[in-house]
């Protein structure tokens, strides 16, 4: 499968699918990304648009994926960034905040959002974060299951777009390996008979090779 050259080895994915986080300030997209590229984690950060580019190698069901999660850093003008940002994603993970009550509300905001710069929504993940908070703590406004799950149920109702709804702490690390692998299998079923790639190299610190 891999080839060793000097230190790093020449991997061959045979899909490639670019994901963008978006939600509220401060409800955990980083920590999110953070926790699940836990492995094989590669950040570059492009200083002149403000976008963290993280991508993993994954191997799913026999096909090699190499995934690319575009993550906004704090101190940039999404306005600026917003289409380059959008552009060609195969899917959205949507972030809000259990414990923060506007982020919630904002989601639909972030929809339409990605709406009109995609035109068709792609496969998206939409993610209470910070269950951790709601579990350890009872006599506050957080945002409840039910309500999340009412939102996506009816977000569904009304636009044909593949969707999951997940409770996830990005502290405890629940939910976000089973999040990205749907995630990846959903980007897989959507752009199925679509014209793929053909296999290419990328050169990657990695350590096995077969
Ligand atoms: N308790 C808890 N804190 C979190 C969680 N996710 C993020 N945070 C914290 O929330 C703050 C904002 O997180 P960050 O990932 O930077 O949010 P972003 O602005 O959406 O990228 C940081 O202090 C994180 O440590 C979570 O699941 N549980
Ligand atoms: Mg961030």
């Amino acid at each position: 499968m891999g080839l060793r050259t000097r230190g790093t080895l020449l991997m061959e994915y045979n899909w490639q699918f670019k994901t963008v986080l978006i939600g509220d300030g401060a409800v955990g997209k980083t920590s999110i990304r953070r926790n699940y590229m836990r492995e094989g984690f590669q950040s570059t950060h492009i200083p002149t648009i403000g976008v963290d580019f993280a991508k993993k190698m994954v191997y799913f069901e026999g096909k090699i994926v190499r995934f690319v999660i575009w993550d906004l850093t704090g101190q940039h003008s999404f306005e600026r960034v917003r289409g380059h940002y959008y552009s060609g994603c195969h899917s959205i993970v949507l972030v809000y905040s259990v414990t923060n009550r506007k982020s919630f509300d904002n989601v639909p905001k972030w929809l339409v959002e990605a709406y009109r710069h995609l035109r068709k929504l792609p496969p998206t993940a939409i993610l209470a974060n910070k269950i951790d908070l709601r579990q350890s703590t009872s006599d506050e406004d957080f945002v409840t299951t039910v309500e999340g799950l009412e939102f996506v149920d009816y977000f569904k109702r009304k636009l044909a777009v593949p969707i999951i709804f997940k409770e996830t702490s990005a502290l405890t690390g629940e939910n976000i390996d089973e999040t990205f692998t749907e995630l990846i299998r959903m980007m897989m079923q959507h752009t199925e008979g679509f014209p793929q790639p053909t296999t290419q190299v990328e050169s990657e610190k990695a350590e096995e090779t077969e």
